[in-house]
C-alpha cells in the first residue's frame, strides 16, 4: 500500500515490548500490539517482536492461507524499502530443508511440519504397515541425528542421578520386540468436522499404522537407572525428543509410571521398525513405543527420560490432546479440566471400498474390507456391518488378527465381509462398528461426542458407495 508511510529496520526494531509490537512481512510493517493476546498460537508471536514473522511462518505453516494473509493486512501501518525488506530475512534458510525424502503415496494434509496418510484403500493390504508407508505426524523439522555421538538422558526427579546411555549401550539390553498400532488421537477428524468445523490437521481414516517394534525395555532401562518398579515416589515417566520449537522446547510427553514398568506394559525404547533401523520420519535413531496409548506420547527422536511425580508440561501434554463435552467452544475450555488422552477407544473403518466408489455386485454381493483397533491393549472381539441403516447386522470376518489375549493385545485386526445385496439396489450406504474385549463399541454418530479439537472421532464408519450391476 503505497499510501501508507515508510519505516525503516531500526524504527521496527524499536517496538518490540508488549505496548508496542511491530512486525514485519514481506515489504509489509504491522502493529499487532492488540492482536498480540488473542493469537490462538499464545504468546509465542512475541518471539518477532520487532523483526520479522517470515521464518517462524516457515516452521509453523497453519499461517498460510489467505484467512490469516488478511489478519495481518488489516494491522498494517506502513512499508519497508525494497533493500530493506531483503535484508529482513537473508540470512533465513528452511528449517524443514533437512527432512527426509517421502514416499509420493503418502499424501500430505500439511507439507511443513509434513502430516500425511495413505489411501485407505492400501493400508489393508498388509498386516504389517510397511514403513515407508506409515502414517506421519510431525510438529517440527525432522532433527538430524549422528547415531555414533547419540546420548539419551534419564534423570529420576529429587535425586542429583543422571544416566546417559549411547545408542550401543541401548542396543545391548535384551531385545525385546511387540507389534502394536499407533494411531493419533486426531484419525477420522475429517468425519467430525462436518458435523460442526474443529481445529486440527484434516485426517482421513488412515492417520494409523501398524508394525513391529524392537528395543530395549524401558523397564530394564529404568531399572538400571536405579528406579524401583514399587516406588511410590513418581507417578510419571516424561519423553523429551530432540525436535525443538524456536524456542529451544522439544516436543514432549508423558505416560504414566506404572505403564512404564509394568512387565505387561511392553513400553519399549525401539531402534527397529519392521526389522530395520526406525527411518528418520518415525523417530531415528530411539523412540518411545507404548503400545495401546494414543501416538502423541510414542515420543520419536527420544533425547531425555524424565522420571517425575508431575506429568510432562508440554504444550502437547498439558493445551492439546484432550476430550471436551460438544459444548464447550475455544471461548470457554479449560485444558486444565480435562485429563490427556492416554488410552484410546475403540475404533474401526472402512477402506474398501472408500468413500463415493462405485462398487461391482458379484453373486448378489458386495466386499468390504477394514480395520479395528482399541486403545489399552483391549481385543477386537467383534465387527459389525451394516448397509441398511441398522436393520440388520452382517458379523464380519476376522482376516489378521494376532492371538495375544487382552489387555495386551497392541495390534489391529484386520476384518472383511461379504454382504449380500437386495436386487436392484443402486446407492447405499456402509456402516461399521467394533465392540473391544471391555464389550465397549463405537458412539453411533459424531454429533455427541463433538469436540473442539476433533480428537477421539469414533463413530460409526458410514461410506456410501453406488452399485453397479
Ligand atoms: C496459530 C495468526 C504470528 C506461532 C495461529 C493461528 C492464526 C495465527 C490465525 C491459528 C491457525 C489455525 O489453527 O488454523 C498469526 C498472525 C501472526 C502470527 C496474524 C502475525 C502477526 C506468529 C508467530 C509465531 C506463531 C510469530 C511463532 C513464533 C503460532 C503457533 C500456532 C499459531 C505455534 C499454533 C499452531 C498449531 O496449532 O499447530 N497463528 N500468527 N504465530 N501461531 Fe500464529
Ligand atoms: N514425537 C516427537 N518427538 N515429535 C512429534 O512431533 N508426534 C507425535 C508422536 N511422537 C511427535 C512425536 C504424534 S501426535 C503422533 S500421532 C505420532 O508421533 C506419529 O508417529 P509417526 O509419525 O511415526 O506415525
Ligand atoms: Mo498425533
Amino acid at each position: 500500500n503505497p499510501n501508507l508511510p515508510n519505516y525503516t529496520l531500526e524504527q521496527v526494531s524499536q517496538h518490540a515490548s508488549s505496548d508496542k509490537v511491530w512486525v514485519t512481512f514481506k515489504q509489509g510493517v504491522y502493529d499487532i500490539t492488540k492482536f498480540v493476546s488473542e493469537h490462538p498460537g499464545g504468546d509465542q508471536i512475541m518471539l518477532a517482536a520487532g523483526s520479522s514473522v517470515e521464518p517462524f511462518w516457515l516452521l509453523y505453516a497453519v499461517h498460510n492461507n489467505p484467512q490469516v494473509l488478511n489478519m495481518l493486512e488489516s494491522m498494517r501501518i506502513g512499508n519497508l524499502s525494497a533493500e530493506e525488506a531483503k535484508q529482513a530475512t537473508s540470512n533465513m534458510s528452511d528449517p524443514y530443508c533437512n527432512d527426509p525424502r517421502r514416499h509420493a503415496a503418502l499424501k500430505p494434509a500439511s507439507v511443513k511440519p509434513f502430516n500425511a496418510e495413505l489411501p485407505p484403500s492400501l493400508l489393508v493390504e498388509s498386516f504389517l504397515t510397511p514403513n515407508e508407508l506409515f502414517y506421519v505426524r510431525n510438529h517440527l523439522p525432522v532433527p538430524e541425528v549422528d547415531v555414533s555421538a547419540y546420548e539419551l538422558e534419564i534423570e529420576a526427579e529429587g535425586t542429583k542421578k543422571t544416566v546417559i546411555l549411547t545408542y550401543e549401550e541401548l542396543k545391548k539390553f535384551p531385545k525385546h520386540t511387540v507389534t502394536a498400532t499407533i494411531m493419533c488421537a486426531g484419525n477420522r477428524r475429517s468425519e467430525m468436522t462436518k458435523v460442526k468445523t474443529v481445529k486440527g490437521l484434516d485426517w482421513g481414516a488412515a492417520a494409523i499404522g501398524n508394525a513391529t517394534w524392537s528395543g530395549a525395555r524401558l523397564r530394564d532401562v529404568l531399572r538400571l537407572a536405579g528406579i524401583d518398579e514399587d516406588s511410590k515416589e513418581f507417578n510419571h515417566v516424561q519423553f523429551e525428543g530432540l525436535d525443538m520449537d524456536p524456542t529451544g522446547k522439544p516436543y514432549g510427553a508423558s505416560i504414566p509410571f506404572w505403564k512404564a514398568v509394568d512387565k505387561r506394559g511392553d513400553v519399549i525404547l525401539a531402534y527397529e521398525m519392521n526389522g530395520q533401523p526406525i527411518p528418520r520420519d518415525h523417530g531415528y535413531p530411539i523412540r518411545a513405543i507404548v503400545p495401546g496409548i494414543v501416538g502423541a506420547r510414542n515420543v520419536k527422536w527420544l533425547g531425555k527420560i524424565v522420571v517425575s511425580k508431575e506429568e510432562s508440561d508440554s504444550h502437547w501434554q498439558q493445551n492439546d490432546y484432550k476430550g471436551f463435552s460438544p459444548s464447550t467452544d475455544w471461548d470457554t475450555v479449560d485444558f486444565t479440566k480435562s485429563p490427556a488422552i492416554q488410552e484410546l477407544p475403540v475404533i474401526s473403518a472402512i477402506c474398501k471400498p472408500s468413500p463415493g466408489q462405485t462398487v461391482t455386485v458379484v453373486d448378489n454381493h458386495i466386499l468390504v474390507q477394514g480395520y479395528a483397533w482399541s486403545g489399552g491393549g483391549q481385543k477386537i472381539v467383534r465387527v459389525d456391518v451394516t448397509i441398511d441403516g441398522g436393520n440388520s447386522w452382517h458379523v464380519a470376518t476376522f482376516d489378521h488378527q494376532d492371538e495375544t489375549p487382552s489387555p495386551q493385545h497392541w495390534a489391529w485386526t484386520l476384518w472383511s465381509a461379504r454382504i449380500p445385496i437386495p436386487k436392484g439396489s443402486k446407492n447405499i450406504e456402509i456402516w461399521a462398528k467394533a465392540v473391544d474385549s471391555s464389550y465397549n463399541t463405537q458412539p453411533e454418530s459424531f454429533k455427541n461426542i463433538w469436540n473442539l479439537r476433533g480428537v477421539l472421532s469414533n463413530a460409526y464408519h458410514r461410506v456410501p458407495a453406488e452399485l453397479k450391476w
